[in-house]
């Protein structure tokens, strides 16, 4: 059964004009190309074919929207760095995220997801300065942890944690995520809903023995 009992898409947009009406609230999910941003969607609503997902990097160059339960959705927004795209729609793509970005009312925050073996790329750096752009909150996915060991996946994060901390004047946080293995699914779904509601996203306490977020400063 799903997390979200009448979820559904409701619409794309490629243009500002054809953004549905900015009422209620939403997070964006974005990430480069093949991250596994669709795989992440479809595993937080427990709907294996809501957002498409495919082997082809750049299949998607719409802002989607889901709407998870009445006035509240999930935006997917059309994935970055995928060099095979012409400039002229890199060019479209960045106009209309920053657009959404600056001036979206309903935004509550964002959710960044990148490939565990490839975190906070330039490309990555770039989203979260427009993500970041109106002190929203970002929780950062690292997916495809299923594709390291426990303890490298740890140290990633450890060392994204140590970035992020850098960044001032909004909240970032990070965790694990395997949308194969199901790994830090509730956790990440979690995240989503409080960013929601307008609350600040809680870390899950079994990561916390690695980097900077120990409390304790023990590691
Ligand atoms: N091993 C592994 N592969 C994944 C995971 N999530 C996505 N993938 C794979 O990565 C590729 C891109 O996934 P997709 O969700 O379409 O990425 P998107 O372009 O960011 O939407 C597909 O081949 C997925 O099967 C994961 O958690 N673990
Ligand atoms: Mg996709």
């Amino acid at each position: 059964m799903s997390a979200y009992q009448n979820v559904h898409f409701l619409t794309s947009a490629n243009a500002v004009s054809q953004l549905p009406a900015d009422s209620g609230v939403e997070v964006a999910i974005a990430g480069r190309s093949n991250a596994g941003k669709s795989s992440a969607i479809n595993a937080i609503t427990q709907r294996k074919g809501l957002a498409r997902t495919s082997k082809t990097p750049g299949a998607t160059r719409l802002i989607n929207f889901f709407e998870l339960e009445s006035g509240r959705r999930l935006v997917d927004l059309p994935g970055y760095g995928y060099a095979a795209v012409s400039g002229s729609m890199r060019e479209h793509w960045g106009t209309l995220l920053e657009a959404y970005f600056a001036k979206r009312q309903a935004l509550r925050g964002s959710v960044v997801v990148m490939d565990v073996r490839h975190p906070l790329t330039s490309h990555d750096e770039g989203m979260l300065e427009l993500a970041l752009g109106r002190q929203l909150p970002v929780h950062i996915l690292l997916t495809k942890a299923d594709k390291l060991s426990r303890g490298a996946g740890l140290k990633v994060l450890a060392g994204v944690r140590r970035d992020i901390a850098k960044i001032s004047g909004a909240v970032v946080t990070a965790q694990l995520f395997s949308a194969h293995a199901g790994d830090g699914v509730a956790a990440a779904r979690g995240a989503i809903e409080r960013l929601l509601d307008g609350k600040p996203v809680v870390v899950p306490q079994k990561e916390t023995p690695v980097g900077p977020a120990d409390p304790t400063g023990a590691s």
